[in-house]
């Protein structure tokens, strides 16, 4: 859904559907929260939102479909990790797949996600700014470079192959738990969280 077509800027962000052991993920309460929030505090940016589904084949093609589509200058990937206590900010997308099964019961058809690209591509967002920026504003956050070889690592791996020079790309993980009572995140300090993200992607004076 585009909110503010014909800006400045361009934003993609997206969150994820249910998958096996997660049938509810908080990214698709949160996403469209932060997109409407993005839209008033970023009035020059266009902000391009969607929920994807975590199938090996189709999170990646929705995704492609999107980046063609809204030729974003800044894309923010978000999904839900059993390990993060907090932001955790993947700086490395990793060429490979665990044998697990997606949404829709199906396995990933390579062990590899590309057999013709490199190992290991690392994520262009401005990561540290980013940890800085969240631990400012007194939210948990750390960098990682596991995210964990499912659909939430395929689809960052595809989104930096797929992306032209100069296009800032990342993705973040939440706890699963992200909104729930006494969970380590509520879904306020996730929503501010984002803001504070893309604040480091898009204000260039800011601290780098
Ligand atoms: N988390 C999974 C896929 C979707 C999501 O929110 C992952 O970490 O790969």
């Amino acid at each position: 859904m585009i909110l503010q077509p014909a800006k400045a800027r361009r934003v993609l962000l997206t969150g994820f559907g249910s998958f096996p052991g997660v049938p509810v993920n908080a990214t698709a309460q949160l996403v469209p929260r932060l997109a409407e929030a993005a839209a008033a505090a970023f009035p020059d940016t266009a902000i391009t939102f969607d929920i994807l589904p975590v199938t090996w084949h189709g999170g990646p093609q929705a995704s492609a479909a999107l980046i063609d589509a809204c030729d974003p200058d800044v894309i923010v990937h978000f999904g839900v990790s059993e390990r993060a206590t907090g932001f955790v900010i993947e700086t490395l997308a990793r060429n490979g797949c665990h044998i697990s099964i997606d949404a829709g019961g199906a396995l990933p058809p390579l062990e590899l996600i590309d057999p013709d690209a490199p190992a290991g591509l690392r994520a262009t967002l401005p990561c540290e700014t980013i940890l800085r920026r969240l631990e400012d504003d007194g939210l948990p956050a750390s960098l990682s470079e596991d995210a964990g070889q499912y659909l939430c690592n395929a689809v960052l791996f595809h989104s930096l192959l797929r992306v032209k020079e100069g296009v800032k790309v990342g993705f973040i993980h939440l706890p699963v738990t992200l909104g729930e009572p006494g969970a380590a995140l509520t879904m306020e300090q996730a929503l501010r969280g984002g803001l504070r993200i893309l604040e480091a992607c898009l204000l260039p004076a800011a601290r780098h």
